[in-house]
């Protein structure tokens, strides 16, 4: 039998990781639904401190909101020269939320005079499982790498572009979706916690 999980994401990215990533993990065991089912939701306010707090808010809103048990992230790219931005505020580091050609743009402006040494990057991605009955289980990842100088590669989304993962000399834009999921932030949080997934929503009868 598989059971209803809310995808609670509007980033179209992050839904294809989401949906191929627990399909592997879970075969048959989740039914993933989108927001589209849930039209009345309304967007979760991002004002949290960490990525923590605000895939817990996301997934909680969510969950509460449609009813349902509902699995969200909240990830971003961290630069160690800037100090770890964008960060949390990665979707809008330009301005507006999900314009990622005008993000990729600006780390690269403000990167531009930085040396090949000084580049070092990583993404992280905390994801978030919440219960109808407050119950809720979160896992967090990390994807090092370091920065390239000009965008290249057409798969992905958001910084992929611009992403070197460490011990390659491509993009995580020129990976494939497998070669990603096998090393990628998001591909290590949801394998950790899809387990947890199975567990709390066969607990829910
Ligand atoms: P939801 O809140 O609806 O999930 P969002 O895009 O607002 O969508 P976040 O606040 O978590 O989500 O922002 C994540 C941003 O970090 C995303 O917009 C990308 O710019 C970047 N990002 C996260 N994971 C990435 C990945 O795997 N590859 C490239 N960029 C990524």
């Amino acid at each position: 039998m598989s059971h209803k999980l809310l995808l609670a994401t509007r980033n179209k990215g992050k839904i294809e990781e989401f949906r191929r990533i627990l399909e592997v993990e879970a075969p048959g065991e989740i039914e993933l639904v989108g927001l589209s089912q849930y039209p009345d939701l309304h967007d979760v306010v991002e004002d949290g401190k960490t990525f923590h707090e605000n895939a817990l808010k996301k997934a909680r809103e969510m969950c509460e909101g449609s009813g349902i048990p509902a699995i969200a992230d909240d990830s971003g790219l961290c630069v160690d020269f800037l100090d770890g931005a964008p960060g949390i505020f990665s979707a809008r580091w330009a301005g507006s939320h999900g314009d990622d050609i005008a993000n990729t743009a600006k780390v690269l402006e403000q990167m531009k005079d930085v040396p090949d040494e000084k580049r070092g990057a990583h993404f992280t991605c905390v994801a978030a499982l919440y219960l109808p009955d407050g119950r809720s289980h979160v896992e967090e990842a990390e994807f090092q790498g370091s920065l390239l100088r000009a965008p290249v590669g057409e798969h992905g989304f958001g910084y992929d572009p611009i992403f070197c993962p460490q011990g390659y000399s491509i993009s995580s834009a020129e990976m494939s979706a497998h070669e990603k999921d096998a090393i990628s932030h998001r591909g290590k949080s949801l394998r950790a916690i899809a387990p947890h997934v199975i567990t709390l929503l066969k607990s829910l009868g």
